[in-house]
């Protein structure tokens, strides 16, 4: 697809970008209760978005799945998944290995009983956070994929930021196998531009 950046082009960040780090919570990790296949290997690419966004004093979100324990997305109440990333649980934590900085700014989704809450911006302070810190520009990684990395860009571009997924730092469910691949057609075909880290200075 073109809209992938050719790979000696250089993104530079400034004024107006923010990373956005989608749901990276040790549930999601193996040895978690919902692992993401491959989950863990987007923890060095992260880190480096990090380290570039800190670096420059620009914003960094992450979001976080955060269920009650009677929610309705889980088996026990009927829905598809196991349970997972109830709040206060371990399992709900971020990792250790995710290097986020005190200044990280957190953002719970998920928290009503009865929603999926797959996208972050289905919690009006979402909005309100970003839009406070002025951010234009949305850098997006995290997990997974097909479902809240999905939900949250299509919400974002919606609202007309500008949305740059991260590919190195993100990885599907594929509960089809195929539906980690046609959530990036999908953002890219809705106007999310796909970016790796080295093509951050
Ligand atoms: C997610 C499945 C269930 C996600 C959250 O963060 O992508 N996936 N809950
Ligand atoms: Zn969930």
């Amino acid at each position: 697809m073109t809209s992938t950046y050719s790979g000696y082009e250089k993104i530079n960040l400034s004024e107006g970008d923010a990373l956005v780090i989608v749901d990276l919570q040790n549930d999601f990790l193996p040895g978690g209760s919902l692992p993401v296949p491959g989950g863990e290997q987007v923890m060095p690419a992260l880190n480096g978005y990090i380290e570039r966004f800190a670096r420059r004093g620009l914003p960094i979100f992450a979001t976080r799945d955060w269920h009650p324990k009677n929610h309705s997305s889980f088996i026990e109440q009927g829905g598809p998944w196991p349970e997972h990333c109830v709040i206060g649980t371990k399992g709900a934590e971020f990792p250790a290995a995710l290097h986020l900085p005190a200044s990280v700014q957190i953002i719970s989704a998920g928290t009503e009983v009865e929603r999926d809450g797959y996208s972050a911006f289905e919690t009006p302070v979402c909005k309100q956070q970003i839009d406070s810190v002025g951010a234009r520009r949305l850098f997006v990684g995290g997990l997974a994929t097909d479902y809240c990395v999905l939900n949250t860009v299509r919400d974002a571009l919606a609202l007309n930021y500008q949305v740059f997924l991260l590919t190195d730092a993100v990885r599907a469910i594929n509960v089809q196998p195929q539906d980690g691949q046609k959530a990036i057609d999908e953002m890219i075909q809705k106007g999310a531009k796909l970016i790796t880290l080295s093509m951050i200075p």
